[in-house]
């Protein structure tokens, strides 16, 4: 019994599912959260507060030999910080942390552990430091919410990269990837709109909410009456000072901050229009919606008239003729949701651009910089009802198992085969057929939808049924009776049913020419600066300004808009472009139940886990195979001076006699390069620095014997 318990998984010789599920659950009951797979760490979330964290905690791991402390998440910052600069083995010098997991499972609060735990690795200019840590309460209460799945839901996806200068970090970038802006004006059933709404309406003074012209909470349709106790009221109130705090902290201006509460104010008031059919087909504005159409256009700094113009007709030029379409109700009420959309999102995404502006590196363009790179996506999700925006964090996450059956098993296995190594196969799950399923060109889900959005006429039935007649036999995908456009992925994580219901619109996600007009022309200088501003390649936001040092992006802007889903696809290509050249680090989290609650583990939906995750495999091929595998160069490189031989040839032979000098076993020679268990590295390093201190005991010696 002893071993089963055991902090690293791939030390033990036999492991089945049911053991390893005991052997997780075990070490989770006596609040062991961390177990090491190799150098693979899996997480389970606590859900409940532990003292793993503090100040001699964060001390005692750093510059520590992984096997003198038990698994933690600042070991794997500690080891992506030794790997940049160098110290621990050889290998890409940029590193990226990898953490999965589905929606709740602590990938949010892993990636801020760790991000703390490099910022006290690196303690140099401490204002930058801060200012990277404070970005994260900005960024959360803009883009997380309650979920019925996570109170503090990621909606969007971050890779945060850090650029270091030898061991100080001189500066940060933020990737955003597909902000969910539906939120904004629908919530289902136990969820909320973005924390930001009800912290600015809980911590704001009578003063500023008169200013703003905020009424009661309860007010507002787009919250859904979803406001809470007193308690939560409170903490609410103290999350927005905290994100005042942030936003001073970063850097942002005064009016900036006023223009952005304003617009936010502004979004509120505007889902309280409604609109009334009359004889005319003109549609009409009374009553108490006429008092929110006023508040909207004071708000967002436009005239009366023109909003509900953009609201309730469409202009359009056809050979240079203005061609007036009204709206009917359906119409004025989507082009209502579609300005509050829109709007949210311009303002998220000037958030991120502008942080990068504030935190991009100050040094000269010839210094080298390496860098470690933290993706924190949203976790796979399946809901009551899925959307577009379910689709596309259900990809991303196929998309990172695949990065990680890529590294774990494919890359391994096919050197190991390439250099003649004696291997047993270990198969596992390739999820490339959902990918290709999903991602191919012409013919995947993506691009027919694509193919669709193209054509004004074509309905998501017509989307769903072209789906299923092309995907009717693919094992990935199943066809749902149903008169509503549903239908099924079986994703790697699980089965999914979609709605494909909004699936073309929110594909398309064009704004119509009035309402940026409209904005642009708005007295609010920063809801014009938004609509004047071009949205990248990636997602991020241009001002115009901007726009002429981007070649390859203004080369994008001028052609056709595209849509949400090749935006998507590729912002996740250049990704994954970077990922697989840099050296990466894997934390799998893992939920323990679905009620969210302490101590408590739901054996069923762990072990759904574990396989999903494809964790028996890893563990196999990490106890069997050979995760560090440099080439006969690189090797001799960086230990030549074992043999204290500095002018020893790059060759298999220097390598051999290195090795030989060492007690070091259990490692194979290949024809190109040397392959290694996880745990060599750790071993050589420390004859590295056994070398260094006799080395520097010498120097001494020597010197005080001149003296
Ligand atoms: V989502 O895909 O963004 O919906 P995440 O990011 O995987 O999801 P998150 O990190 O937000 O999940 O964790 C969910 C909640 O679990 C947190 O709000 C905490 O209340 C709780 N949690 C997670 N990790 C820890 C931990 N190490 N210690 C204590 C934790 N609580
Ligand atoms: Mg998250």
């Amino acid at each position: 019994m002893e071993g089963l318990f055991h902090e690293d998984l791939a030390a033990l010789s036999d492991l089945d599912e049911q053991s390893l599920l005991e052997s997780l659950s075990q070490r989770f009951k006596q609040d062991r959260i961390y177990t090491y797979i190799g150098d693979i760490l899996v997480a389970i979330n606590p859900f409940k507060y532990l003292p793993l964290y503090v100040k001699e905690v964060s001390e005692r791991y750093k510059y520590h030999e992984k096997s003198k402390l038990p698994p933690h998440i600042f070991a794997v910052a500690d080891r992506a910080y030794q790997s940049m600069m160098g110290r621990l083995a050889t290998g890409p010098r940029n590193q990226c942390i990898v953490i999965s997991g589905e929606s709740g499972a602590g990938k949010t609060e892993s990636t801020k552990l760790l991000l703390r735990q490099i910022m006290e690795l690196c303690r140099a200019n401490s204002q930058l430091e801060q200012q990277i840590l404070q970005v994260n309460p900005l960024l959360e209460a803009f883009g997380n919410a309650q979920t019925v799945m996570n109170d503090n839901s990621s909606r969007f996806g971050k890779y945060i990269q850090l650029r270091f200068h030898n061991s100080s970090v001189k500066g940060a970038k933020i990737n955003e990837y597909l902000l969910e802006k539906s939120r904004v004006v629908h919530q289902d059933e136990g969820e909320r709109n973005f924390h930001i709404f009800y912290c600015m309406l809980a911590g704001i003074s009578p003063e500023d909410k008169d200013m703003y012209g905020l009424l009661d909470p309860t007010q507002y349709r787009y919250l859904n009456g979803r406001y809470g106790s007193e308690d939560i009221v409170r903490k609410w109130g103290e999350k927005y000072s905290e994100v005042c705090n942030a936003m001073d902290m970063v850097g942002f201006q005064e009016q900036e901050k006023v223009d952005m509460m304003t617009i936010l104010a502004g979004i509120l008031s505007l889902g309280n229009i409604m609109f009334e059919p009359t004889e005319t087909d003109v549609l009409k504005v009374t009553g108490k919606s006429m008092g929110w159409l006023k508040a909207t256009a004071g708000q967002f700094g436009v005239q009366e008239e023109e909003l509900l113009r953009s609201l309730t007709c469409t202009l359009s030029v056809t050979r240079g003729e203005a061609i007036r379409r009204l709206h009917n109700q359906q119409q004025a009420e989507d082009a209502r949701d579609s300005i509050a959309k829109v709007a949210y999102g311009r303002v998220f995404g000037w958030i991120v651009s502008k942080v990068n502006e504030l935190l991009a590196p100050n040094v000269d363009f010839d210094v080298e910089l390496n860098e470690i790179g933290i993706l924190d996506i949203f976790g796979f999700e399946n809901f009551a009802v899925n959307r577009f925006e379910q689709l596309c964090i259900n990809l991303a996450n196929e998309q990172l198992q695949y990065f990680f059956n890529h590294h774990i098993f494919l890359m391994e296995q096919n050197e190991y085969k390439e250099e003649g190594i004696e291997w047993e196969m270990i198969s596992f799950k390739d999820n490339k057929p959902i990918l290709d399923l999903i991602l191919t060109k012409p013919i995947g889900i993506l691009s027919l939808l694509d193919e669709q959005s193209a054509f004004p006429q074509a309905s998501d039935r017509d989307f769903v049924d072209k789906l299923n007649s092309k995907f009717k036999s693919s094992p990935h995908y199943e066809v749902v009776r149903s008169h509503s456009p549903l239908f099924t992925v079986v994703h790697y994580a699980g089965k999914v049913q979609y709605n494909g219901g909004g699936f073309l619109e929110m594909n398309r996600d064009t704004i119509p020419a009035s309402i940026r007009d409209l904005f642009i022309n708005s007295v609010t200088p920063l809801l014009s600066v938004l609509f004047a501003a071009t949205i990248s390649r990636t997602g991020t936001l241009m001002p115009r300004k901007a726009k002429v040092m981007q070649k390859a992006d203004d080369n994008f802007n001028s052609t056709r808009k595209q849509s949400v889903g090749a935006q998507f696809k590729h912002s996740l290509a250049v990704l994954m472009e970077k990922m697989f050249v840099a050296s990466p680090h894997f934390v799998r989290c893992i939920k323990p139940n679905g009620n969210k609650l302490p101590d408590q583990v739901d054996n069923k939906r762990v072990m759904d886990q574990l396989r999903y995750n494809g964790l028996l495999e890893t563990i196999r091929i990490r106890r069997d195979g050979f995760s560090w595998r440099p080439s006969f160069k690189e090797f001799a490189q960086r230990y030549n001076i074992l043999l204290i031989k500095p002018d020893l040839p790059l060759t298999k032979e220097s390598c051999l006699s290195i090795l030989n000098t060492t007690a070091i076993h259990g490692w194979k020679c290949g024809s190109s390069r040397l392959f290694f268990k996880y745990w060599h590295q750790e071993e050589l390093s420390r004859l590295l620095e056994r070398m260094g201190k006799a080395a520097l005991v010498i120097q001494k010696n020597y010197l005080s014997l001149r003296c």
